[in-house]
């Protein structure tokens, strides 16, 4: 070793590379934008639901009244319609046992408040077709129950007391109105396809987004779904994106308003396509997507709609884990409850609420208006981020609170200065060591909290983090030869390579440039600091 010691290594970057006569080429990352303004403008009009990062979605209509049973079966939620094939006759006969005397707007919105909630998405009108507000368009609405009361206007007017975003789902899909197309294959007889018209229905379909646009006050995000059968195509999408936004041009508008969903991973398959988030459903993504805007929705149990045998609920601990999780990768968590026929939310959903509740109220800090966390992959947990004056304050989600009252934070080259538990009233100091590239802070033996105990690390400037070096090829098959790209933007590293899978050290090749590779081999690299 000569004069500049070595100090320590990094982790080591992998990636295989196949000599063979045929070639492929990789996929592009995509995304979806909106259109219609400048960069700047979009920016301002996303930022409350970016900060807000946690809502409650809400799926209540005519289905509430079956609660999933049908026929001697009993999974059955929101699609019970089309899944047990009701006849369109026998479905109608629900609105006149419509009547959830015990509905109580305020009481909702509470539930959502106290949860740590910012917005509540709810559906106006669901695949059945059935509108839970008082529509001039349509009879197959809440007027024409025993309840006679307009739902939304009701949350409305709690959703503005208690400064709670109000937002409406809406299916473009419809299961009732005689010029929807196509049919479901069964309905034939009940339903025939004969003389029904689209553009009719589309322009009915607005008449109802207009009357929800117009008479609820500020709409936080017109939430479509149902777009995906072969009649919607992006290009109507585009028009109904710029038909919302003409009547409310702050609201925030999802991808299913066009036709670029690409599966349940709800992302759009094109840059260009309409809608201004991406809406992965009942799943998170493996990583977030940079530039991206997105929002998981899920249930609680295994239904949207209420389903009174559905005893699958998840766990709090399991709610607030996967919502620092979303978070950790820069995304909303939009969590579902589907209220009872009576108006109630369901026991278990209540009493979840409240534990996030709990939850949220000493550990909100860490959610609202972070962003995806700087390191990529931590064991015992999660971590989020928020610019702070001079620097940048890091959230560690700790999910599995180690026991020996050690807490690795790997690849932490920056010292901290300051460190503490978010939950800690008095912010006492904790102190810390260094490792190697790792920060070891000494934390408490007793969890703060058994789900997710945050620890606050402030850095000054911009945090120094340790990632393998970055490996780029865009053929991993190729003939011949390939020249692959090891990029870094880390300071006073050396980069050195091995191209049998070994794990590079002191003694081998160093990185001057891009790295020739001539048949199938395994380029490792691996970072070494030296002490300047
Ligand atoms: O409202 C809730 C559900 O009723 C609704 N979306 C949530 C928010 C929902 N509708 N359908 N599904 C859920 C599942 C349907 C999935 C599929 Fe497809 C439709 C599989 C094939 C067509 C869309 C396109 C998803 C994958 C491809």
């Amino acid at each position: 070793m000569n004069k500049s010691t070595v100090r320590f290594f990094g982790l080591p970057a992998v990636l295989a590379l196949t000599f063979s006569m045929a070639l492929t080429i990789s996929a592009e990352a995509t995304r979806s934008v909106g259109t219609l303004e400048t960069k700047a403008q979009h920016d301002a009009r996303m930022q409350w639901w970016r900060d807000a990062r946690f809502g409650l979605f809400i799926h209540w209509g005519l289905y509430a009244i079956p609660a999933g049973e049908w026929g001697g079966q009993t999974n059955y939620g929101e699609w019970i319609r089309n899944n047990a094939q009701i006849p369109l006759k026998t479905y109608d006969k629900f609105a006149a046992r419509f009547n959830p005397v015990k509905f109580d707007a305020a009481a909702w919105v509470k539930m959502a408040k106290d949860a740590g909630m910012k917005y509540i998405v709810i559906t106006s009108k669901h695949h059945d077709g059935f509108a839970i507000f008082d529509s001039k368009v349509s009879d197959f609405d809440v007027m024409a129950t025993p309840f006679k009361r307009d739902i939304l206007k009701e949350l409305a007017t709690a959703c503005r007391k208690e400064g709670i975003k109000l937002c409406f789902y809406h299916s473009i899909m419809d299961w009732h109105h005689p010029d929807y197309l196509p049919r479901r294959s069964w309905e034939v007889k009940d339903r025939p396809e004969a003389g029904a018209n689209l553009e009719r229905y589309i322009a009915y379909m607005k008449a109802q987004l207009k009357e929800l646009l117009t008479d609820y006050g500020d709409i936080g995000v017109l939430w479509f779904d149902g777009e995906w059968e072969n009649t919607w195509t992006e290009a109507r999408g585009r028009d109904l994106y710029a038909y919302v936004r003409s009547l409310q041009p702050k609201i925030i508008i999802n991808n299913r308003v066009g036709a670029s969903r690409t599966g349940m991973e709800g992302f759009s398959a094109a840059k260009e396509s309409a809608g201004d988030f991406g809406t992965p459903e009942q799943t998170i993504p493996a990583t977030g997507l940079a530039g991206v805007d997105w929002e998981t929705c899920m249930t609680m149990n295994d239904n949207w709609g209420y389903n009174k045998n559905d005893r699958a609920w998840k766990t709090s601990r399991d709610l607030i884990q996967k919502l620092a999780d979303i978070a950790s990768k820069g995304g909303n968590f939009l969590l579902n409850v589907g209220p009872t026929s009576e108006g109630l939310f369901p026991g278990p959903g209540v009493e979840r609420l409240a534990a996030i509740g709990r939850w949220m109220k000493a550990n909100g800090e860490s959610i609202y208006g972070t962003q995806a966390s700087p390191f990529k992959n931590l064991a015992w947990g999660r971590a989020t981020q928020k610019a702070v004056v001079g620097g940048v304050r890091i959230y560690l989600h700790v999910f599995d609170w180690p026991k020996d009252g050690k807490l690795v934070v790997p690849g932490l080259l920056s010292d901290p200065r300051r460190a503490c538990l978010l939950a800690d009233a008095g912010k006492a100091p904790l102190s810390w060591t260094r490792s190697e590239d790792a920060v070891v802070l000494k934390i408490p033996v007793a969890a703060p909290d058994i789900d997710d105990s945050v620890v606050v690390l402030e850095i000054a400037g911009r945090p120094d983090i340790s990632e393998p070096p970055v490996i780029k090829s865009d053929l991993d098959i190729f003939t011949d030869f390939i020249d692959v790209d090891v990029a870094s933007a880390q300071a006073n590293v050396e980069i050195r390579y091995t191209l049998d899978g070994s794990v590079p050290m002191v003694g081998s090749p160093l990185v001057k440039g891009p790295v020739r590779v001539t048949g199938t081999t395994v380029l490792t690299t691996r970072y070494l600091w030296r002490t300047p």
